[in-house]
């Protein structure tokens, strides 16, 4: 049985996801799955794949750890991305066929942590491409509208692929392993300037609780988050979706994270559906 979510979503939550690209949803998620993530949090904390990173450290010790697709060694990760509801909002929101598991990213400020998440697009980072590419943004801690992450409700649907900013640039003290990839390369268009006119650009944020997900398209400007009072971190678990029309696409420079030895390694290329185990399908429209 491939797992569903509780209801089904309603012709205005899908077309609310189309037009602005961005769609909150309330309660999604059980607390037993907001436990689950924060122990598997706990457990990758401790055991980091090769790929963490510190995005951030300052003198006063406010950092910001990531890590992405720790799924296959963190059981409460692999247990949500099979068992969730997640691929069913998925699949729902982007009308899918079939939904393939892309990965996992956690974000994690500890308390009073400014560093803010730069404006950007998912997919051009990424080693697939498409439209229907999506992104379940989920607090396992309550966070307020002003350090949750912000959208630029609409920005999925122009044809510009945006410069990408290296998000290790913004790392004062040069850890080892911060990736220094040049993105300059993958986009022909420089990110506008949102933080100068919010209003403008309609910037969107919700206060959150556990249970509470975000659900948005690759290609959606996103960014902020961070902004922590002293006394609030902040653990984000995100999932990562493949619709339809995504593939893989193998770029030259900038992908982050880069899949190009485990596609290549799973016998995936250039231009395939995603699947094997690396991406494996979850849901199928019944
Ligand atoms: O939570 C954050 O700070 C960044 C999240 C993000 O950029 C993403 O999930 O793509």
């Amino acid at each position: 049985m491939q797992p569903e979510f509780k209801r089904t979503l309603s012709k205005a939550e899908i077309a609310t996801y189309n037009t602005d690209g961005v769609l909150l949803i309330r309660q999604a998620f059980d607390p037993e799955w907001i436990e689950g993530l924060s122990k598997g949090l706990e457990h990758n904390r401790g055991n980091p794949t090769h790929r963490a990173r510190r995005w951030y450290k300052n003198e006063a010790g406010h950092s910001m750890f990531w890590d992405s697709q720790a799924w296959q060694g963190v059981p409460q990760y692999k247990e949500f991305v099979f068992k969730s509801p997640a691929a069913s909002i998925a699949g729902q929101l982007m009308q899918a066929q079939q939904v393939n598991f892309f990965f996992d990213a956690v974000f994690v400020r500890s308390p009073g942590t400014q560093f803010t998440t730069p404006w950007h697009q998912d997919e051009p980072y990424w080693s697939v491409d498409g439209y229907d590419t999506l992104t379940i943004w989920m607090p396992l801690v309550p966070v307020t509208k002003a350090s949750a992450l912000a959208f630029v409700p609409g920005s999925h649907r122009t044809d510009s692929v945006y410069y990408q900013h290296n998000f290790g640039d913004l790392n004062p003290d040069n850890i080892d392993g911060v990736d220094q990839s040049d993105f300059s390369s993958v986009g022909q268009v420089a990110i506008p300037d949102i933080d100068a006119n919010p209003e403008a650009y309609n910037v969107t944020s919700w206060d959150m609780q556990p249970g509470d997900c975000v659900v948005f398209n690759g290609r959606t400007i996103h960014g902020g988050s961070g902004k922590l009072g002293d006394e609030k971190g902040l653990s984000v678990f995100t999932s990562k979706w493949l619709g339809d029309d995504a593939h893989i696409k193998l770029r030259e420079v900038g992908m982050d994270p880069d899949h190009t030895d485990c596609i290549l390694a799973a016998g995936l290329n250039d231009g395939d559906r995603p699947g094997t185990d690396l991406y494996p399908e979850i849901w199928r429209r019944q």
